[in-house]
């Protein structure tokens, strides 16, 4: 007879997740009790389960496995909901444990209950309340399935405290199969003749390739073959940049004069990516509902294929899979493909040049992205907080496997210190970089208290630019002159860094930029402040009469 803690315990571990994420809560202490003494699951508290919940999603990005996080009820699961969304948005498995109120006093309103089914209903792929511990297992295993299955999303378990402690009998759950469906015969003959015949063939590679040995399918894919390809909104890790076939990635707004060459594109092979609301360009590419181009869309998930543009091919399988099924190309080679593939470098290459600003109220911040891309070691992790300071990263910065990219899809704020601090947990051997602005950074950026405690090292460089800018940008467009609600007054930054134990640098002047090379270069943790100018990125405002 195991509780049904232990029994949660058993099963993750079971599933090869040795690690999770969690703020205590009295609503799940036979869950915590569970976790007491074990050496082959790691209980890693946190400050804030916003927290916890973006360390759980990078370390999930890190792995291929769900992230777990264990949250009280009411508040701590309140709190973690950001994680909840960013899983569904980045399609990333995740498994939110909550502590729920006894079984007895379900739906009275409770102290701190809340309706999960309600509250996650519209985010998370599957949400379950456990009022009966002889259930557990069938419970676990399903969100262990629905968590990773097709495109990878969030699962939320309400766990009532006296169901967490019952005895039951029973073996935890071990993993079952994986999915696996095969492309149709017919179907990869006509996407061999489709790439072997075509003048102006286009890959769009997305996040299905960020499972272990995916990066590395697609660039023997797509170098067979002599295909050029994009990648889908912040997956820049998933492809050499500075390759001859990388032709750039589907931003928040792509230029115009790239946008014109990507719809001469035929066919369009969408490898792994879902062409969600950024990836195509607010839906415009390619051109709904029927594409201009021939469409072939992979994805192991047969929901996400033909939601919004008719597909030529829908082809519901993982696209390793599909690759390897394709084999190698046949011999002839299109002469042509050559002047295509050029005209997407040149044109990824003058995306990706670095400006010169002419400012004087700091340092630009896509210099230090610039100097930072140059001096990234080969297997750098990077984090990225949302805000305008992360817009040259995935602009210029060089990303190249096994380099990673952690970054949140869903734009959310706080994201990037945790992220970094799950990336050093995990891969201590590895240099973790975080970019953070001021904004995100007193988001979440308390869970740095985790470096001390776990000796984790890495480099957080803050963009100071005393602004919410990311929004003064926007308001500066639709409401010029009229500042209210995006300036900030700063706390002082660098006592707070060393209060961490971080070693604190103050960058002011583009000519202190140097000294940045040297602290990436070095071990231990820095923590980079960057007084970082705002002209830089507001639109310049022409003169009134
Ligand atoms: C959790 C969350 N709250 C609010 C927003 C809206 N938002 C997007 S960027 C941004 C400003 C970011 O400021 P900062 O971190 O200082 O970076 P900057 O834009 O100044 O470079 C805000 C408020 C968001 N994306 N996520």
């Amino acid at each position: 007879m195991h509780t049904v803690g232990e029994l949660i315990v058993e099963s993750l571990v079971a599933h090869g997740i040795d690690r999770v994420f969690c703020v205590p809560g009295e609503s799940y202490l036979a869950l915590l009790d569970a976790l007491y003494g074990r050496t082959d699951i790691d209980t890693v508290v946190c400050r804030h389960e916003a927290g916890a919940g973006f360390m759980a999603l990078a370390d999930a990005r890190l792995t291929g496995r769900p992230g777990v996080v264990c949250v009280s009820r009411g508040p701590g699961a309140s709190n973690a909901a950001i994680a909840v969304h960013t899983a569904q948005q980045d399609g990333v498995p995740f498994i939110l444990l909550i502590g729920q109120v006894p079984a007895e006093s379900i739906r009275r309103d409770a102290f701190q209950e809340i309706d999960y089914g309600r509250m996650f209903g519209g985010v998370a792929k599957w949400v379950a309340e456990v009022t009966e511990p002889g259930r557990i297992a069938e419970t676990l295993l399903r969100a262990l399935q629905v968590a990773t299955a097709g495109l990878p999303g969030p699962v939320v378990i309400a766990l009532p405290e006296d169901v967490l402690a019952a005895r039951v009998p029973g073996e935890p759950v071990r993993p079952q199969a994986p999915v696996r469906a095969a492309p149709h015969p017919g179907d990869l003959a006509t996407l061999r003749e489709w790439l072997a015949g075509a003048e102006r063939p286009l890959v769009l590679a997305g996040s299905s390739l960020e499972r272990p040995g995916g990066r590395e399918a697609l660039r023997a894919f797509v170098e067979a073959w002599d295909l050029p390809l994009v990648v889908s909104f912040r997956r820049q890790d998933l492809f050499p940049n500075a390759h001859r076939l990388y032709a750039g990635d589907m931003g928040l707004s792509n230029p115009e004069s790239q946008m014109a060459l990507l719809r001469r594109a035929d066919p369009l092979l969408v490898l792994g990516a879902r062409l969600s609301d950024i990836t195509s360009q607010g839906w415009s590419y390619p051109r709904l509902v029927r594409p201009e181009m021939r469409l072939a869309h992979v994805h192991p998930d047969p929901g996400v294929i033909g939601t919004h543009f008719a597909a030529d091919l829908a082809i519901a399988c993982d696209p390793s899979h599909l690759i390897q099924a394709l084999g190698a190309p046949p011999r002839s080679r299109r002469p042509e493909r050559h002047a295509w593939i050029d005209l997407l470098k040149a044109e990824q290459r003058r995306i990706a040049a670095p400006r010169s600003f002419d400012v004087d109220d700091g340092v630009p911040f896509e210099s230090v992205v610039e100097l930072a891309g140059r001096h990234l070691p080969a297997d750098a992790i990077v984090t990225v907080d949302a805000g305008t300071f992360g817009a040259p990263v995935y602009r210029v910065m060089p990303f190249a496997p096994p380099q990673r990219l952690l970054a949140p899809i869903s734009g959310a704020m706080g994201f990037g210190i945790p992220a970094a601090v799950a990336a050093a947990l995990r891969h201590p051997e590895r240099p973790v970089i975080c970019l953070v602005g001021d904004g995100g950074f007193l988001m979440t950026g308390n869970e740095l208290a985790l470096c001390r405690e776990r000796g984790l090292s890495m480099k957080v460089i803050l963009s100071e630019n005393r602004s919410y800018a990311s929004i003064r940008v926007q308001q500066e467009q639709h409401y010029p002159g009229r500042v209210v609600g995006t300036d900030l007054t700063n706390p002082d930054l660098d006592p707070m860094a060393r209060a961490f134990g971080f070693a604190s640098t103050r960058i002011r002047t583009a000519s202190e930029l140097a000294s940045l090379a040297e602290i990436l270069a070095r071990a231990g943790r820095d923590f980079v402040v960057v007084e970082t100018s705002l002209r830089a990125v507001l639109p310049t405002r022409t003169a009134g009469p």
